[in-house]
């Protein structure tokens, strides 16, 4: 399944699955291998694959209708070029965003489609290089094949603000088409019991952006214990009849910010939650519907409302499901500790720029994300790092206004951005890589973040945690023990979830996950540890742990 609801009823679409064959080539594209996989699956996830780098490319053949066709890639690892009956139709970057690409005039019918993954470490990758995650490689998230008239729905974004008599919702869409046939394009949008008209539709070039508003009364909102949802469903019409439709799944909450307080539909949040990489056991990245199920209810069951994307825009899947289940989520583009040197890469700026925009753009109407978050513990403290924080705060704020905006720091006394988030967030590991107490550290940061700015500003524990090997046990209470993690998580979440300040903490992490041997050989078992389950969500002694300090703790604050 490609979302956990129904996007279409009139648009022909479906998920392209079966065995395809996979080959992986050399650099100079010979093939050195073949076998044979589904989709979605990383190469990891391949018997005798399981540590291959390289580029692979799968193929297999699909059928058309005679018309135009659109492919949805929802995500390849970390490179995909796309060629269609041999012909290159198709490039983007970015394992954790989803890209499609548009295909006029199909003729009814088979067609060859083949994919050339590409999963190598180099300056054309200013992202994805080694780091503490591992990027695996492949088909990662699903593909879909739709069938298309002359045009369609790309997106519909929802926004709804509270009033004082209720809500007033904001519609924007975008319409493309793939030529201009002389029809006339019109579209409304029903919601919550209304139909409501978009202006007219206008194309410049191939697309149209078109807008309406209106206003709710008595619909009900979104909160994590009451997660209503609610379809607001597209449909354009070529000359008076229904042509396409565009089914998104919305909530009504808004997200302010006063003072040191985040405020959802006007109560003041607490997050209590995890820091969750995208990684299962021998399946890597291409985590299963199941097991992201799983992952929240575990999550849940520990007493958490929150989820914190490190450090990559995730799995639409998973947001539908933390939507359904009531989280919030602090979203993130993709980047983790970049220094000066990375960001500088010629392709950095362009390339986070698209990752940012494709995330809000795809991700905009998920009521559980609350904040975006950008450039997890990169050069926060230099010049040149502060200019590159300022690129990206403008571009989500002009992409999405409605949203609060924050970056987690780890340039403790030295980060020079802290006057451009509307959230501070702090990744902090006292008792872990550093022996200071707990609450001493945190006071020194909070007086040095707090004097980076006039007035408050809310602030968040985005990381804290400690390492542990599952099932290492020991009376001395040693480092790496599950019994020396447990002590550590319960000082912080006891010393730091007391404080009334603090909006929010977030252990790092969820669940171990791999790491690339090329720098992080140091973390035993090639795997960064700091789960309270391990790879595979068996739990250990921290699972409780953090389940008895979170449980003491309110989701609200007066
Ligand atoms: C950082 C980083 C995480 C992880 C963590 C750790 O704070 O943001 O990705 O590497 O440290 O385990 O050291």
């Amino acid at each position: 399944m490609v979302r956990m609801f129904t996007v279409h009823e009139k648009r022909k679409q479906r998920e392209l699955g079966g065995l395809w064959k996979l080959e992986t080539l050399d650099d100079f594209g010979n093939v050195t291998g073949v076998y044979s996989t589904v989709i979605p699956a990383v190469w990891e996830s391949i018997h005798g694959l399981e540590g291959y780098r390289g580029r692979g490319k799968y193929s297999a053949k699909i059928t058309t209708h005679n018309g135009n066709v659109r492919l949805v890639f929802k995500g390849i690892s970390h490179t995909g070029d796309i060629y269609f009956d041999g012909k290159h139709v198709g490039h983007h970057y970015n394992a954790y965003t989803p890209f499609s690409v548009p295909l006029p005039d199909c003729a009814a019918g088979e067609h060859l489609l083949e994919i050339i993954a590409d999963n190598r470490y180099s300056e054309a990758s200013a992202l994805h290089f080694p780091n503490d995650y591992r990027t695996y490689g492949g088909i990662n998230r699903p593909i879909v094949l739709e069938e298309l008239g002359n045009a369609y729905a790309e997106y519909l974004h929802v926004k709804n603000t509270r009033s004082s008599t209720g809500w007033d919702t904001e519609f924007v869409a975008k319409i493309r088409r793939f030529e201009d046939s002389g029809k006339t394009y019109t579209a409304t949008v029903e919601l919550a019991g209304k139909t409501v008209e978009f202006d007219a539709i206008s194309f410049e070039g191939d697309a149209a952006l078109i807008s309406a508003k209106t206003t709710f009364e008595g619909v009900d909102e979104w909160l994590p214990e009451t997660p209503n949802l609610y379809i607001a469903e597209l449909k354009l019409f070529e000359d008076g009849v229904l042509l396409d439709d565009l089914r998104e799944r919305i909530g009504f909450r808004d997200v302010k910010i006063d003072g040191e307080k985040i405020l959802v539909n006007g109560k003041r949040i607490f997050l209590k939650g995890f820091n969750r990489h995208e990684d299962y056991g021998s399946m890597g990245s291409a985590v299963p519907e199941n097991i992201m199920n799983y992952d929240l209810d575990i999550i849940a069951a520990t007493g958490s409302n929150f989820v914190r994307t490190s450090h990559y825009p995730n799995d639409e899947r998973f947001l539908d499901l933390c939507d359904e289940k009531g989280f919030f989520v602090w979203e993130e583009g993709h980047a983790r500790s970049l220094s000066e040197t990375r960001m500088q890469n010629p392709n950095f700026k362009k390339q986070s720029a698209d990752c940012l925009e494709e995330m809000v753009l795809n991700h905009y109407n998920h009521p559980s994300i609350i904040m975006w978050g950008i450039l997890n513990e990169c050069a926060s403290h230099t010049e040149y790092g502060a200019e590159c924080y300022k690129l990206q705060y403008d571009q989500l704020r002009a992409l999405d206004p409605s949203r609060p905006l924050t970056s987690a720091t780890c340039r403790h006394f030295e980060d020079i951005c802290l006057d451009m988030p509307d959230i501070i967030s702090v990744n902090i590991y006292p008792q872990w890589y550093l022996n200071d107490e707990v609450v001493d550290y945190y006071q020194r940061i909070k007086e040095y973040t707090d004097s980076c700015f006039e007035g408050k500003k809310p602030f968040i524990v985005s990381e804290c945690g400690a390492g542990a090997i599952y099932g290492y046990r020991s009376f001395t209470n040693s480092k790496w023990t599950e019994n020396k993690q447990c002590e550590i998580l319960e000082r912080l979440i006891t010393d730091l979830g007391s404080r009334d300040e603090i909006s929010g903490i977030a252990i790092w992490q969820y669940s171990d996950c791999r790491v690339d041997e090329e720098t992080f050989a140091t973390r035993p078992k090639t795997q960064n540890n700091k789960g309270i389950v391990d790879l595979y969500r068996n739990p250990k002694m921290s699972y409780y742990t953090v389940q008895k300090c979170f449980s003491k703790l309110k989701p609200y604050k007066e």
